[in-house]
């Protein structure tokens, strides 16, 4: 019989507290599973984003509704104030400047924050600009912040052709320059080729990584 773990019943809890919304005893399950030395990040990828994974599967199937997506979000968002800063190595280097956001008529804002808090751990300046962020926007920051990376993420089919629009906005001087990498759940390596940006990251953890590498 398999063996369960301290560590899988914390995963799950804090699953399961996505699933039901719960804003109040997610604050209690992470620092129950931060107690147990589970590290934030898998507790991230490996309990809470499950729990969003199951919550957008029960609102394709007409399960959940608008409500539930928007309650699941505020969950995470309450688990991620807790888990966040220790992320954080407090280390002070800095590697470079990041300009990061999620594309035009885009409002996810959980993956992309995930970004930000680990490339800040890694040593990244991350100058953040929000959701739904205009394609001048992004190129105007990059301009005024001398910034070495763009990131931009998206969660939607209908939002992902914003990210070649900001590529091809980008004046050849500029854009040789800068790397830029993209990532959300609908983007694959394909699409990054197919509209021209450096690097697609899977998930958070490679895109810092390949960032690092950068
Ligand atoms: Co939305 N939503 N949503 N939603 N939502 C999805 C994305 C969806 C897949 C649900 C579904 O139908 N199964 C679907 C998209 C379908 C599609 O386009 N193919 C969907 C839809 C349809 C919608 C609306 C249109 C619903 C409506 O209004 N009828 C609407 C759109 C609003 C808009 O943006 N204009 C909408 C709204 C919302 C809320 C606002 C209510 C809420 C977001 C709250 C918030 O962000 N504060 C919400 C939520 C919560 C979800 C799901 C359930 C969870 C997303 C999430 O936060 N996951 C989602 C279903 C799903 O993803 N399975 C869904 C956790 C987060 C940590 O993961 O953001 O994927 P994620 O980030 C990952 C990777 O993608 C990657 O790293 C992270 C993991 O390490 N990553 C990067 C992300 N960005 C990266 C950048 C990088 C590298 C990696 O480098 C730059």
């Amino acid at each position: 019989m398999k063996e369960v773990t301290t560590e899988a019943i914390l995963l799950e809890k804090l699953r399961d507290c996505i699933t039901n919304c719960d804003t109040q005893g997610v604050q209690a399950a992470c620092e129950e599973a931060l107690n147990a030395g589970i590290p934030p990040y898998k507790a991230i990828s490996n309990g809470l984003s499950k729990g969003m994974e199951i919550v957008g599967q029960k609102y394709e199937d007409g399960e959940f509704f608008l409500a539930e997506l928007l309650m699941a979000g505020e969950t995470m968002k309450e688990a991620m104030k807790i888990l966040g800063p220790h992320l954080t190595s407090g280390d002070v280097k800095s590697l470079g400047t990041v300009v990061l956001g999620t594309v035009k008529g885009d409002l996810h804002d959980l993956g992309k924050s995930l970004v930000k808090m680990l490339l800040e751990a890694a040593g990244f300046q991350v100058v953040d600009l929000g959701i739904d962020v205009p394609t001048e926007q992004f190129i105007e920051t990059v301009k005024d912040k001398n910034a070495d990376i763009l990131a931009m993420s998206a969660l939607l089919t209908t939002s992902m052709p914003e990210m070649q629009t900001v590529i091809r906005k980008f004046e050849a001087e500029l854009r040789r320059k800068i790397k830029i990498i993209i990532g959300g759940a609908p983007i694959t390596s394909e699409y990054g080729a197919e509209i021209g940006a450096d690097a697609v990251g899977k998930d958070a953890i490679d895109g810092v990584n390949i960032c690092k590498e950068w």
